[in-house]
């Protein structure tokens, strides 16, 4: 399978780690839309929120204990942040393995575009 966010999991493509542990991993996204802008994804290739179920649900509970650590790591947690995950054309996801953008740094707009 040609995912470049596995590619980023498996070290094969360099990226800036924030965080990384047996399940996830985290790193800074390349076009950032705000000061922090981190990618917290599942190392198992899952496409995209579509795909949870009872199965693999755990993993999403998982991710959001690491967005609150990193948010307070990153010094966005007392004014605030959002945690995005795009699915599917319209919901405008560009890669398709399951990731979520925590932001911060700045006010952010409501409703997205
Ligand atoms: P989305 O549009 O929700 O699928 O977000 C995909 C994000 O992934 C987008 O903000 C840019 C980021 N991105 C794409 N390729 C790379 C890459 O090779 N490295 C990093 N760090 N981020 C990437």
């Amino acid at each position: 399978m040609n995912c470049i966010f596995c590619a980023i999991a498996g070290k094969e493509i360099p990226s800036d780690i924030v965080f990384e542990d047996e399940s996830v991993i985290a790193f800074r996204d390349i076009s950032p839309a705000a000061p922090v802008h981190v990618l917290i994804i599942p190392k198992e290739h899952i496409a995209s929120v579509r795909e949870i179920s009872g199965t693999n649900s755990g993993i999403i509970a998982h991710i959001y204990e690491i967005a609150v650590q990193l948010a307070k790591e990153l010094g966005i947690f007392d004014k605030g942040f959002r945690m995005v995950t795009n699915c599917g054309e319209d919901g405008g996801q560009t890669v398709g393995h399951l990731h979520f953008h925590l932001l911060g740094g700045r006010s952010l707009k409501w409703p997205p575009g």
